[in-house]
């Protein structure tokens, strides 16, 4: 036999101590678990004497009873404590407005933007046109033969839709501007081009400036002059510039256009592989012959034309080493243009 009125006061006594649903289960499984204290008592009523038997059973019942609620409301206690101190840890504000996080222009972006500021402010205006373009204007009109290694299907996205391609330079816009534009003409085309390259120090998409004058008496002291300008504008230094004799089927003469190493200052280093000159651009009077297929007179009209790669100026111009870095959107290279 249990003294119930005992056992009721050390309940109450060691239920106000509990603070965790874990430590009111224990208590309910000392109390009232199947080997609980209470719950043996009732198990053990029939061994009561027959006399005490009904008042003790009742007393013994009316405190499991007991027992039961007051576990009850503790554990309703706590779950509701529990909700306040989670509601408060978590709490926000919603009504405060978000931390302004400014967004920055893309390195790309903002080499274009200098070339286009610099050669705009020189009278250059700036042209635009499809990245799906004609095959008769990305290679045709430009004097670039039917059996060019740069029309193979291996450097040249064509689409399926005969004679479109996805232009593999600025060029076309070019042959736009001459087939709809009487000269003097004065152009920059900025635009996205693309190439079948997959080594790793190409992408199949970059970025290209190109320029275009074509007005009587152009000759190539005008090309050099524009080109020494801008690539001392745009490189903030009065660097070194060597013309260097080359070829392009849309140019003749034809240069390729070095600078002084801007990491190295020209004494020779990784970036210029020692030696010292870093190529920057391509260059050359028009070809007469596109000039004939824009039906502008050689003979009376000259021009010349420039190309420039943006993403290898933008590696130059902020001490990039990765070209990757463009064409992967991490927020942390990004961020560093803010
Ligand atoms: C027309 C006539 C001529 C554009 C030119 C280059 C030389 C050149 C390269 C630089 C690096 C391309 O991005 S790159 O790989 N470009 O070297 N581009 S002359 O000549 C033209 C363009 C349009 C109608």
């Amino acid at each position: 036999m249990i003294d119930t009125e005992e056992i009721r006061l050390s309940l109450e006594k060691e239920l106000s101590k509990v603070e965790s649903l874990q430590e009111l289960q224990e208590l309910k499984a000392k109390y009232i678990g199947k080997k609980g204290i209470i719950s043996l008592a009732i198990g053990d009523i029939k061994k009561v004497p027959l006399e005490k038997r009904r008042e003790y059973g009742s007393a013994v019942n009316s405190l499991k009873e007991y027992a039961e609620k007051l576990f009850k409301e503790k554990e309703e206690e706590i779950r509701k404590r529990e909700l306040q101190e989670r509601l408060l840890k978590e709490w926000v504000d919603l009504s405060i407005p978000l931390e302004p996080k400014i967004g920055a222009y893309h390195p790309i972006s903002l080499t274009i933007q200098r070339v286009k500021d610099i050669l705009t402010s020189m009278g250059f205006s700036v042209a635009e046109g499809p990245e799906i373009e004609l095959e008769a204007y990305n290679f045709d009109l430009l004097n670039i033969p039917k059996e060019h290694p740069a029309r193979d299907m291996q450097d040249t996205f064509y689409i399926n839709r005969e004679g479109y391609l996805l232009r593999t330079h600025t060029s076309p816009v070019q042959i736009r501007v001459m087939l709809s534009q009487k000269p003097p003409i004065y152009v920059i085309a900025p635009g996205r081009v693309y190439r079948r390259d997959d080594d790793p120090t190409h992408s199949p998409m970059f970025h290209q400036v190109e320029g275009l004058a074509v007005d009587k008496h152009i000759s190539f002291k005008h090309m050099k002059y524009t080109i020494e300008t801008f690539l001392r504008e745009f490189f903030e230094v009065h660097v070194p510039v060597r013309f260097r004799a080359s070829y392009f089927p849309f140019t003749e003469p034809s240069a390729e256009v070095d600078i002084g190493c801007v990491i190295c200052g020209g004494e020779g280093c990784r970036v210029c592989k020692h030696t010292g000159w870093l190529e920057v651009m391509g260059c050359g009077m028009v070809h007469p012959q596109v000039l004939e297929n824009c039906h502008i007179d050689p003979e009376v009209y000259q021009g010349f034309a420039f190309g420039m790669g943006v993403e290898r100026l933008a590696m130059l111009y902020f001490g990039i080493d990765n070209i990757k870095l463009f064409f992967e959107n991490d927020l942390r290279f990004l961020r560093q243009f803010v």
